[in-house]
């Protein structure tokens, strides 16, 4: 069985990965996002494993509580209120929230959960790797991550009444 893993992993044909956790992992996009003051907020990484796109994101300096995190359509986040990055990313034409029973989009992500520190990290399975979701998240007018002020209730469409938005970062895609 020794032999069986690096013959796996060459039959992948994974190039430029690194190893998180002894999986092989390819790093497909990367965000910074920023306060509307300009500040920066945190970074993520999309990655690959070859099977699932994971969105691995640390954000710092926000109030204590539960804030909704979600994908928007449009990678623009003109500050102050980063309305340039448009509703929830929604290729399926659902509704909002995994509480509604016609739910939920695509960019309805777990809430992120601050405590004292005011900072956190998580990591968010965004579904199998395929082109397809390659190609929405990296479509012609990109993707945006944005951090409400409020608890989205996984629930209230459009938006799960989460808020304003008050980080916001571009999604780019590695090269
Ligand atoms: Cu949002
Ligand atoms: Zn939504």
């Amino acid at each position: 069985m020794r032999i069986a893993i690096p013959i796996t992993f060459a039959a992948l044909g994974l190039t430029g990965c690194s190893t998180l956790d002894s999986i092989p992992t390819e790093r497909v996009g990367e965000i910074r996002l920023s306060f509307a003051n300009g500040l920066p907020a945190g970074t993520g990484q999309l990655v690959s494993n070859g099977q699932a796109l994971t969105l691995a994101v640390a954000v710092t300096g926000l109030e204590p509580g539960e804030h909704g995190f979600h994908l928007h359509t449009t990678g623009q986040c003109t500050a102050p209120d980063f309305k340039s990055a448009g509703g929830h990313l929604n290729p399926a034409g659902r509704e909002h929230g995994a509480l509604n029973p016609q739910g939920k989009h695509l960019g309805d992500l777990p809430n992120l959960v601050i405590g004292a520190s005011r900072s956190t990290s998580t990591e968010i399975d965004l579904g199998a790797d395929t082109r397809e979701l390659r190609e929405t998240l990296f479509d012609a007018d990109g993707t945006a991550v944005v951090v409400h002020a409020e608890a989205d209730d996984y629930r209230s469409d459009p938006a799960g009444d989460a808020g304003s938005r008050v980080a916001c970062g571009v999604l780019r895609q590695s090269s």
